[in-house]
């Protein structure tokens, strides 16, 4: 999915320095010709794309950026140091665009790409430049160029690796805001979350992948029942996804009489089985590409059966049957964190292709 991240600034290249008008004094040449030097160049501004950076977040405090100007040129044709240039850093995935056309002017798409952004003025010429036959003594010199500016918006567009999704209350803002530093609103009540949010899970330093939860979905979805169609298109581009089950919905199964052993865990995996290939309808309904993406079961809230031995094991085993696929189905409580760490795990060893 991609993402946006903004911000406005402003750049300025420096201003060439201003040529010297100066002439020779020597002990016995007191009237020497022309020797002013030349101003030194204005300053360039370059940005630097880098995977270091996540966000946008400095260009928040810091808005505007000055090259240096270029120094004044001085006698004995000295030339005037050129103005340093600037180079500033900007995540991989960010477009600058012109702020008020909004034509785009650079797209980074990988890491280490070198953008000229506006050139510093060029140096004046001094005065030892506009001697010629007839005029021996110019007492002119040429200001610097000015340095170009320009405003600017910077957009970043984070691609999200893996996809939360599932029915209202499943407790996917749970799980993403436990396996990153992302803060969606959680509640106990369905449709939460109106937008989706996006979370980067650190695997290890300068490792990192990011997830996208989305608004529940429900049966109708993909025809726009609930809120979930309009952000399924956040998740196409997704490479995996988890889709979690809500454990509280096994609650009821829990407590059902029944005689057989282990027939509460069946029943409670057919209602699970009956949810989860609902939400694989609308999937499929929607774009099928998105049925064929890397999938990982999960049932969340186990910490709900804690005490009751074994039973999610049973119910697991007879979802895999109802669903007829041996693919693993992990367990998990958000709320407690259990369970998290291995799913983040996982999912990062499945982006990069070992699973
Ligand atoms: N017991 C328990 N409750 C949980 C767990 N995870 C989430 N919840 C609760 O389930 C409710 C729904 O959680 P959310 O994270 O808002 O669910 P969601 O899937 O994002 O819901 P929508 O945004 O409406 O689609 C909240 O009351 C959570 O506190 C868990 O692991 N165990
Ligand atoms: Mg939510």
């Amino acid at each position: 999915m991609r993402f946006i991240d903004s911000a406005k600034i402003k750049i300025s290249a420096g201003h060439g320095g201003p040529g010297c008008v100066s002439f020779r004094r020597e002990k016995f040449a007191p009237v020497g010709g022309p020797d002013g030097g030349d101003g030194g160049r204005g300053g360039d501004v370059f940005f630097t794309s880098t995977t270091g950076l996540g966000t946008l977040q400095d260009f928040r405090f810091k808005r505007i950026y000055k090259a240096e100007n270029g120094h004044h040129g001085s006698g004995t044709n000295k030339a005037g140091r050129d103005g340093e240039d600037i180079e500033i850093k900007i995540p991989v995935g960010t477009v600058i665009k012109q702020a008020e056309t909004e034509e785009v002017l650079f797209d980074f798409t990988e890491p280490n790409q070198r953008w000229l952004a506006v050139k510093g003025g060029r140096g004046g010429k001094g005065n030892a430049h506009f001697v010629s036959s007839t005029f021996q003594a110019p007492k002119m010199a040429q200001p610097g160029e000015p340095g170009q500016d320009l405003e600017l918006t910077l957009e970043l567009k984070l691609l999200a690796d893996v996809g939360l999704i599932g029915y209202p209350n499943a407790g996917k803002s749970t799980l993403i805001s436990r396996m990153s530093a992302a803060q969606p609103k959680i509640a106990d009540y369905p449709f939460t979350t109106l937008v989706p949010n996006l979370g980067v899970v650190f695997v290890e330093e300068f490792q990192h992948y990011v997830v996208a939860d989305i608004p529940g979905l429900i049966e109708g979805a993909s025809e726009g029942a609930g809120l979930g169609h309009r952000f399924l298109k956040h998740i196409e581009r997704t490479q995996i996804l988890v889709h979690l089950l809500d454990g509280a919905h096994l609650l009821e199964f829990t407590t059902r009489p029944d005689d057989e052993p282990g027939a509460n865990a069946k029943h409670g995996a057919d209602e699970l089985a009956r949810l989860y290939k609902n939400i694989r309808k609308e999937l499929h309904a929607y774009n099928p590409e998105l049925t064929s993406k890397q999938e990982f079961v999960v049932i969340n809230k186990a910490d709900l059966f804690y005490g009751q031995d074994g039973f999610l094991d049973e119910v697991i085993k007879h979802f895999q049957k109802k669903i007829k696929s041996q693919a693993p189905v992990q367990m998990l409580s958000s709320a407690t964190g259990e369970g998290v760490r291995d799913l983040s795990l996982t999912l990062w060893r499945a982006l990069k292709g070992e699973l």
